[in-house]
């Protein structure tokens, strides 16, 4: 079976706590604070490999979390930052990761940090000041994200192989390409897309063999549109149409036409990929037959598709030629550099600023026991790194909650110095000043 996609379990590792320690030197009776950082959670992160396959090894083990980074020590020592967990994806695979993020892993070598490590939470040296010459409080580290992430796996092939099972379009693949995919004689034969490499001195093309297409399709028949994803991301399709199926079988015109509909009402487009017609089989049918019918084809279409190409796989008879055609045919690939490099600067730039708009705003509610909650991502991680049971710690936070105007907020709401406050998971009793 070929997996073209995948749940998954990510978590980034949890960030280390911050230390509190005091110098101690043989003359200095009390030394000054001197607790290190804790390290940053490690991050899980998916790279696109161009060994793998596809994403079926994503089946069995479903649950990837990044390691922990370590507590902060004495004597300024920070915490290491905890271990990255990695996936290996094939390329073309894309992601929907957590709050809504998307991924496209198109280039091998390309990664995303689908979930983030927690900071790590700073040493008692970090809140030395004047004032405060010897705090007894540091910060937690905080929890990494977390979540399901879903993958996609669209392979990037430059064309297509489409057609009516048994149309002869693996042969054919086979023929052009050094992949060897099964052939036989019954439909279905393949069931997994196989990738080939067409080759010439300046070019390399990726040809896609897909399962057979019939009436239906687009809309889950057969194998459906489980794999005409896979020709989502082609630039052009060889259509492969049987030029005389035996007794009983749609006849070419009508095969020709089951497979374009399908293409169309399937959309994303396939249906305006620029298309080679290739009647196959032609050994089986006398040079004149075969001429015929690939001129009436070429009459009906016209200008609509690239080529009309009458080839067989068993003899070789028209390989060279569609070799040709298809290295004339298929568009070259877009050149991304310049944007791609964008894109990826941008991809990083999301991971790694701290998005100070988003955490800088919160909103204060009366509920209704006569406890207020704050809401907003800043407080409540402000709130997560302290241990509230230790007096300092909590005199901090009232510092900084009233230095960012959440006392005055909560006054303006109706609050009054020892009323309950709900931060996160927290709830305390504030009574700032
Ligand atoms: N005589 C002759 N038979 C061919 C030719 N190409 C393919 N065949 C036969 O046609 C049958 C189907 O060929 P495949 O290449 O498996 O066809 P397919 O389109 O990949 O079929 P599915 O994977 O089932 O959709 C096999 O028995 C092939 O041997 C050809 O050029 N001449
Ligand atoms: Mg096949």
């Amino acid at each position: 079976m070929f997996h073209d996609r995948a749940k998954i379990w990510v978590e980034g590792g949890r960030g280390g706590n911050g230390v509190v320690s005091f110098r101690r030197e043989a003359h200095v009776p009390r030394g000054g604070p001197d607790g290190g950082d804790g390290g940053r959670g490690g991050d899980v992160l998916v790279l696109a490999d161009p060994s793998k396959r596809d994403l079926a090894a994503l089946r069995h083990a479903r649950h990837f979390r990044a390691g922990r980074g370590r507590h902060g020590q004495g004597a300024q020592r920070h915490g290491a930052r905890g271990d990255q967990a990695l996936i290996q994806v094939p390329p073309g695979t894309t992601i929907d990761g957590l709050d809504g993020e998307r991924f496209d892993l198109v280039e091998p070598g390309q990664s995303a940090v689908v979930a983030r490590g927690g900071s790590g939470g700073h040493g008692n040296k970090r809140f030395a000041n004047s004032t405060r010459q010897a705090p007894r409080f540091a910060e937690h580290g905080l929890d990494g994200q977390s979540g399901w992430i879903e993958l996609r796996l669209r392979l990037l092939a430059d064309a297509g192989l489409v057609g009516l099972p048994n149309a002869g379009k693996s042969s054919l693949l086979g023929r052009l390409t050094r992949a060897a995919p099964k052939v036989a004689d019954y439909p279905f034969t393949t069931l997994d897309p196989v990738l080939g490499t067409l080759e010439s001195d300046e070019r390399q093309l990726v040809l896609a063999d897909v399962p057979g297409l019939i009436e239906g399709a687009a809309s889950g028949a057969g194998l459906g549109d489980e794999f005409l994803a896979h020709v989502e991301r082609c630039r052009a399709l060889l259509h492969v149409v049987e030029l005389a199926p035996p007794e009983g079988a749609s006849p070419p015109e009508q095969a020709y036409e089951i497979v374009r509909g399908e293409l169309s009402s399937y959309g994303a487009g396939l249906d305006r990929l620029p298309e080679l017609v290739v009647l196959s089989k032609a050994d089986l049918l006398e040079a004149e037959g075969v001429a015929e019918r690939a001129e009436a084809f070429r009459r009906r279409l016209g200008d609509s598709v690239l080529g009309v190409l009458a080839v067989s796989s068993a003899t070789g008879a028209g390989l060279d030629e569609l070799r040709g055609a298809i290295l004339g045919a298929v568009p070259e690939r877009p050149q991304p550099a310049a944007p791609r490099a964008e894109e990826e600067a941008r991809f990083e730039a999301e991971h790694i600023t701290y998005r100070p708009a988003a955490e800088q705003g919160y909103e204060v509610t009366a509920e209704e026991d006569g406890a207020f909650r704050v809401n907003g991502r800043g407080v409540e991680l402000l709130v997560a790194r302290h241990d509230l049971s230790n007096h300092e710690a909590l005199s901090y936070l009232e510092q900084r909650l009233a230095e960012m105007g959440v006392v005055a907020a909560l006054e303006r709401a109706g609050f009054e110095p020892g009323d309950e406050v709900r931060i996160g998971e927290e709830a305390f009793e504030l009574d700032p000043g």
